[in-house]
């Protein structure tokens, strides 16, 4: 198991810090998104009610004009149709809007900017204009001037009933959506007057009520009957783009900040010399058995850390998490202190003579302290009572260069070499080979396999052979079942260590198991 992955489980593990920045990410993400919509919502209605307002003024004014500079035509005293026919040419001439004006009196229209002198009824002419009404707007499919073309009809009352002007006004919603285009959400807009309506994407009359419901704005005109529908999304594509973008860039930049925050507050290596200087270490020590008489011969001991919120942390992990981050010194070092306390209390419950066997790093044996480490550590122990055994892994050897020496100056002081995890590695033999040890201890995975007395493994009785032929004892790790030892045993192993036997305990156990023996294992 990679050591940073599990030396901060639960809470600290980097899949969490991940995790938990993703989410923190995801959360800003949302939230600057629903800022920034609320920001760009909040524009384009702005911008809505800008144009809304806009083109209410633009109808208004026309209307208003059209009434102010057209009412008086029809006080003027009853004048012949050639004296005022120029001034209505006039007016349809400057506003581009204005196709056609009637005088009437009486419902009867007496002279028009087309046509001379003439009497017809204004029913005939526009069937649905109420001339009893101030104004009245409608919407009609066809004009006498334009028959293919929709167009508005405006009557204006003059001061009584059947008196008044009635304007016909082209509709061409063009240049208004040309005006529009700018604001990309706009799609489309509808002239409604009563139950009609013409849109801008379908020139012919609708019923109102077919109209598509919830346009952007409806714009009324105070006084005349006459609305206008603006539709479009209420935002854009682009603002949709806008609200994405703002909301992923804060979104990553809030999980990359928290993750490289976490990173650097929780690193594991902080919390390793943290843990050393809290406590949250201890010792355990599991018995070494020996396999003919049953005995404990020796114990090992196994660094545990207690971590107060991750809770039990493998030292597989933060072993090979403190090699990698040139750590493994002060904390073997620690170790070294533990040990030299815990065996003070346990010298006067184990017999003397009771092998002691510590794990070390490679990478500390490569350190330049690591005699003045050792020689302290001895001093530091109780005298005469324990034979030391350092345990050393296969796997980082190789960078060990003058190895050699350092394994004759251990002997030098009565410190005996065990090679650990044997058979796991790449390059074991080669050890063999090279240096000399005193114990090989046979990886689980071997014991694992022994399942029946019958079993059989060539590879197993090669080692076996091999040990016996380079003179080293040998102790089997993990042994777990009778049928285990028995098998071990056979085949001349001399030393058991496993759950058959003992668990790692810690010293307040481990004084317990000297005090009251369990009963010898039926192996
Ligand atoms: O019992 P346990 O799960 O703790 O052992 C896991 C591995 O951690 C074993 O390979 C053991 O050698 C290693 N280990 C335990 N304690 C120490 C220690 O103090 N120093 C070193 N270097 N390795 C240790
Ligand atoms: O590699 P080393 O021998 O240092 O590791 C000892 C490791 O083996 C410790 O983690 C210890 O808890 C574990 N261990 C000891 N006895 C047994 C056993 O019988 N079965 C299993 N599965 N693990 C064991
Ligand atoms: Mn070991």
């Amino acid at each position: 198991m990679p050591l940073s992955s599990s030396l901060t489980r639960p809470l600290l593990n980097p899949r969490k810090i991940a995790c938990f920045s993703a989410t923190l990410g995801l959360l800003f993400f949302l939230l600057s998104a629903l800022i920034a919509l609320l920001l760009v919502a909040q524009h384009r209605a702005n911008n809505h009610d800008k144009l809304a307002k806009r083109s209410q003024d633009y109808v208004q004014n026309l209307f208003d004009e059209l009434k102010q500079n057209l009412l008086p035509l029809q006080t003027l005293p009853h004048l012949s149709c050639d004296a005022v026919k120029d001034t209505l040419t006039r007016h349809t001439a400057v506003n581009e809007n204005i196709q056609t004006i009637w005088l009437v009196d009486n419902n009867q229209a007496w002279c028009s900017s087309t046509t001379d002198e003439m009497q017809q009824d204004i029913h005939r002419l526009s069937p649905e204009t109420d001339t009893r009404k101030a104004i009245d707007i409608r919407l009609v499919a066809a004009t006498p001037l334009a028959p293919e073309k929709p167009a508005l009809e405006l009557w204006l009352k003059g001061d009584e009933a059947g008196k008044g002007v009635l304007v016909t006004l082209g509709i061409n919603l063009t240049p208004y959506l040309l005006y529009t285009a700018g604001q990309h959400e706009i799609n489309g807009m509808a002239i409604i007057t009563g139950d009609k309506a013409i849109t801008s994407w379908e020139q012919r009359f609708v019923s109102s009520h077919s109209l598509p419901a919830n346009p952007l704005r409806t714009i009324m005109l105070p006084g005349y009957p006459f609305q206008l529908a603006i539709y479009g999304d209420r935002l854009s594509v682009g603002d949709i783009n806008i609200v994405l973008l703002v909301g992923l860039l804060l979104g990553l930049t809030g999980g990359f900040s928290s993750l490289l925050v976490m990173t650097q507050y929780w690193r594991p290596g902080r919390e390793i010399l943290q843990g050393i200087r809290r406590g949250e270490f201890h010792v355990e020590y599991q018995p070494v058995i020996a396999a003919v008489s049953g005995d404990v011969c020796g114990l090992e001991a196994l660094l545990r850390w207690t971590h107060p919120v991750a809770g039990a942390i493998p030292p597989d992990s933060f072993i090979r998490y403190a090699e990698n981050k040139n750590l493994i010194v002060p904390l073997t070092r620690h170790l070294f202190e533990l040990v030299a306390r815990d065996c003070h209390e346990l010298r006067h419950e184990i017999p003397a003579g009771t092998g002691l066997n510590l794990n070390l790093s490679p990478a500390h044996l490569s350190d330049k302290e690591f005699y003045h480490d050792v020689t302290r550590w001895l001093e530091a122990m109780p005298q005469n009572h324990f034979s030391y055994v350092f345990e050393i892994t296969e796997r980082t050897m190789v960078e060990t260069r003058n190895a050699q020496d350092i394994f004759d100056w251990l002997r030098s002081k009565n410190i005996r070499i065990a090679l650990d995890d044997f058979g796991t590695g790449h390059s074991a033999l080669i050890y063999l080979e090279k240096f000399r040890f005193d114990y090989l201890k046979i990886d689980r995975g071997f014991v694992k396999n022994i399942a029946r007395e019958s079993f059989t493994s060539p590879v197993l009785d090669a080692v076996l052979a091999l040990a016996k032929k380079l003179n080293l004892h040998t102790v089997a790790e993990g042994v777990e079942t009778g049928e285990q030892a028995r098998w071990l045993r056979h085949r001349g192993v001399c030393h058991f260590q496993g759950f058959l036997f003992s668990r790692p305990r810690t010293v307040a156990q481990l004084i317990e198991y000297f005090q009251r023996p369990p009963a010898p294992v039926e192996s």
